[in-house]
């Protein structure tokens, strides 16, 4: 089906919405802001905003809308797409099975904190913004991976000290709207991290902890004492917005959108329920809540992401650009169903409600979900961050208990061979990460895995352990000399 006209996204749709797209059918305008999210990507708008509008359409609550806010530079785009279409854009969920189309309502505004500090501090000062939540990417959170203190040597954290006026981080701004509220005695905000990092909430409030402890030690004490930090698990596989979602939104649906979203069908949030003040009825729209969420996070991260990245690296120096063309490919499926079988599986134990087999099933029919067209490069974005939580501590556990490591390994391996900046064919590798320069800094000088290995705050004591040395070597040095492929099937013929 291809629409000749195609209607601008924005409130005047919402008159006359087409009938193959649902549309908020509530009063807007009775929606009152509660919820203050920064850091609003794909993910954020397929997930989140969506359990709140589902909230609004069915079960006729009027709080707890959200008020976006932007605070990097490339939020630019953002801040424009939405300030232009009244906040509403289209979420498309797709699989080979339907496609849905939906537009969502319930982001009510958007402030681009990079340009206007003062509007976000204000905002977050207000007693009816309830809860501050955050997808600030697992490198956001700016601490040392192998001791998870707080790095005060990054260059945002600096500034975020010595120009509490105009943050980078979201370090200052939180540290800005929190001391308002204790100055003016009003109640604080939950701070609630959607971010793929095991302990999200434990993680946001000792770095945030750590953070005005230098900045002003009794705000410190008072956010120790009144602001909660629930925990919580967050998954929804969610693409990069490219032309080619805008283009389907416009041929499919006739509708004009900047930024839509086009997410899988699937959807997950448990939460641990220790809000400091009050919390949306989110169990009314199939969010779990749980007093324990460490094993779902477990489970979700050492599974699903550490398999994007196991797919990610390899796939793309095999040349392959979409992860459902690697989990289709018949080379990796028993590579990643192997990885999560015999080398993460006995490390994630029982959890309360899930079959581990099942879940396993459903990660590589969701990998291979061709209609979503998720990119390898946005899972190789922010290597330095996310093997940290999603890789190493496996490879960890396993030498622990002298368990098996190559499949693991060979992601880290796949890695290592990426950061050189070169593919096979000669052709530049688009590298992304806030590390790059000091990453690709080593690779320029040396392949030997050992001399990346020796940036500790990414790979910890991994460079001291002599078994796992060895196996890197032995991938890194075929990854260069006999190519991706060769030392997958030699990974897989090893018995
Ligand atoms: C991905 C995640 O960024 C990554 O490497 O693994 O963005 C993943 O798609 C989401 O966590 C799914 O919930």
């Amino acid at each position: 089906m291809t629409n000749k006209t195609s209607t601008p996204v924005s409130k005047d749709l919402l008159k006359n919405a087409p009938k193959d797209v649902v549309c908020p059918t509530y009063d807007r305008d009775k929606v009152t802001e509660g919820i203050l999210h920064i850091g609003v990507g794909g993910f954020h708008r397929s997930h989140q905003a969506l359990y709140l509008d589902d909230l609004f359409q069915s079960h006729g609550v009027k709080d707890w809308a959200i008020c976006g806010v932007g605070i990097m530079p490339q939020d630019a785009a953002m801040n424009k797409a939405l300030n232009e279409q009244d906040c509403l854009y289209t979420l498309v969920e797709r699989s080979g099975k339907k496609s849905n189309a939906r537009v969502i309502g319930s982001l009510k505004s958007y402030i681009f904190g990079h340009e206007n500090p003062e509007q976000v501090f204000a905002k977050m000062a207000d007693p009816s913004v309830k809860i501050v939540s955050l997808t600030a990417t697992e490198g956001g959170y700016c601490f040392n991976q192998a001791t998870g203190e707080l790095d005060f040597d990054n260059k945002g954290i600096q500034n975020d000290l010595n120009n509490p006026g105009k943050p980078q981080t979201i370090f200052g701004y939180l540290a800005e709207g929190l001391d308002r509220r204790r100055k003016a005695g009003v109640t604080p905000f939950t701070v609630l991290s959607c971010d793929n990092l095991q302990g999200n909430g434990h993680v946001a409030k000792s770095t945030l902890l750590a953070f005005c402890q230098k900045r002003d030690p009794e705000l410190a004490k008072w956010i120790d004492k009144n602001v909660s930090f629930p925990n919580c698990m967050v998954d929804r596989i969610t693409p990069a917005t490219t032309d080619a979602e805008r283009d389907f939104v416009r041929d499919t649906y006739g509708l004009e959108d900047a930024f839509p979203v086009v997410a899988e069908p699937f959807k997950q949030w448990v939460i641990e329920d220790t809000f400091c003040n009050g919390r949306p009825p989110l169990e009314k729209v199939g969010v779990q809540f749980t007093t324990d969420v460490a094993p779902y996070e477990k489970m979700k991260i050492r599974l699903l992401n550490a398999s994007h990245s196991a797919m990610g690296y390899l796939g793309y120096l095999c040349g392959y650009r979409y992860i459902y063309e690697i989990a289709q490919a018949p080379e990796f499926i028993p590579y990643i169903q192997g990885m999560m079988d015999v080398e993460v599986t006995p490390l994630v134990g029982e959890i309360p409600g899930v079959n581990l087999t099942e879940y396993k099933k459903s990660l590589m029919e969701r990998f291979a979900n061709e209609t979503i067209k998720d990119q390898a490069l946005r899972i190789c974005l922010d290597g330095s961050s996310k093997l940290p939580k999603f890789i190493l501590p496996s490879i960890v556990e396993q030498l622990e208990r002298k368990g098996p490591i190559r499949k693991l390994t060979l992601c880290v391996a796949s890695w290592m061979r990426f950061l050189n900046g070169k593919d096979e064919q000669g052709a530049d590798i688009p590298i992304q990460d806030p590390q790059a320069d000091r990453l690709t800094a080593v690779t320029k000088k040396t392949r030997d895995p050992k001399a990346l290995l020796e940036l500790t705050d990414i790979y910890g004591d991994l460079g001291k352990d002599e078994r796992f040395v060895k196996e890197l070597e032995l991938l890194v040095n075929m990854l260069y000399d006999k190519g991706a492929r060769a030392t997958l099937d030699f990974v897989m013929s090893e018995k």
